[in-house]
């Protein structure tokens, strides 16, 4: 699977619209992983996960920071997002299936932020973005 030019076009105008608050969407997006699919809260066992908690926002800067440098390298997700794709498989070990429960929690919280520029190829541009990052730090597993 491929970006298309418009899907680029659409990863980059969601980007100019988050501005500098990539990281409270990013938050958002972990408290609704957390409440709506639970069991992902073992990986998190060190952190503090209560709702307004001052760690699962430094998580969510941590993360959104990623999602800012995977967006600024859409010819090369691979590359800008090496070192991530280690620490999941080789160190956190993730299980992969996780990643679209976050994929699909960032898209709800587009979604509910952003309602007028939400349109089915806006969400379709997205999920493709998000299906590659997931793919990428899926792919050291073995
Ligand atoms: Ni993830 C740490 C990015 C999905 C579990 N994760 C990070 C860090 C970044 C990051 C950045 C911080 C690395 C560092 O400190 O060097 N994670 C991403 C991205 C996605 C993602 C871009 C998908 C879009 N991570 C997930 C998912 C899970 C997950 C779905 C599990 C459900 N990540 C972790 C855990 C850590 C982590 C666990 C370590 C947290 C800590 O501080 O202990």
């Amino acid at each position: 699977m491929a970006l298309s030019a418009a899907d680029r076009a659409a990863v980059r105008a969601l980007w100019r619209k988050l501005g500098s608050n990539v990281g409270v969407y990013v938050t958002e997006a972990l408290e609704r992983l957390f409440a709506c699919f639970p069991a992902t809260k073992t990986y998190f066992s060190r952190l503090d996960l209560s709702p307004g908690s001052a760690q699962v926002k430094a998580h969510g800067q941590k993360v959104a920071d990623a999602l800012t440098l995977a967006a600024g390298h859409l010819d090369d997700l691979p590359g800008a997002l090496s070192a991530l794709s280690d620490l999941h498989a080789r160190e956190l070990r993730v299980d992969p299936a996780n990643f679209p429960l976050l994929g699909h929690c960032l898209l709800v919280t587009w979604a509910r932020h952003f309602p007028g520029d939400f349109s089915p190829a806006m969400h379709a541009s997205l999920d493709k973005f998000l299906s590659l990052v997931a793919e990428v730090l899926a792919s050291r597993y073995r």
